[in-house]
């Protein structure tokens, strides 16, 4: 099926450490659009928004959090910090009123960048169960 295929390709990219993408947006080696930016956290849009919003939240330094499945207590501070920072990137967008938080982790959950991430959504009608 379809969504076989996609966990099989996820798979294939599942966590080796290795840099991402992400890395280059955080030096600014490729463009973005940047909506919200701290000392340690940075949200820009995705490249492939499935909303009307659709941001990305990121811990500007890895630490080993390639995925959410891979915290440990260390990374609680952290952990909150992205959350904060999704909803400040939810009122600026003017979503407060509904907005979603998703975090893939792992092969079945179709992540496909190894740096942890919080997608959130909004400005449409969201739906319940997500795919
Ligand atoms: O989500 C990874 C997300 O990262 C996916 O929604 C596309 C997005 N992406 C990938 N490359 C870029 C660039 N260059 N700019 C912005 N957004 C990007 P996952 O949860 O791992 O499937």
């Amino acid at each position: 099926s379809s969504e076989e295929d996609a966990a099989k390709a996820a798979a294939a990219v599942a966590d080796t450490g290795a840099p991402t993408i992400f890395d280059k947006i955080i030096a600014k080696e490729i463009p973005s659009s940047i909506v919200y930016e701290d000392e340690k956290v940075l949200a820009f849009r995705d490249i492939s928004p499935q909303a009307p919003v659709h941001v990305l939240v990121i811990p500007k330094v890895r630490d080993g959090l390639t995925e959410l499945g891979k915290a440990e207590e260390k990374h609680s501070e952290i952990l909150g910090q992205l959350l904060y920072a999704a909803k400040v990137v939810a009122e600026k967008e003017g979503i407060l009123d509904g907005f979603r938080i998703v975090i893939n982790s792992g092969p079945s959950a179709c992540q496909s960048v190894y740096h942890l991430h919080l997608h959130v959504l909004g400005g449409r009608q969201m739906k319940w169960p997500p795919g």
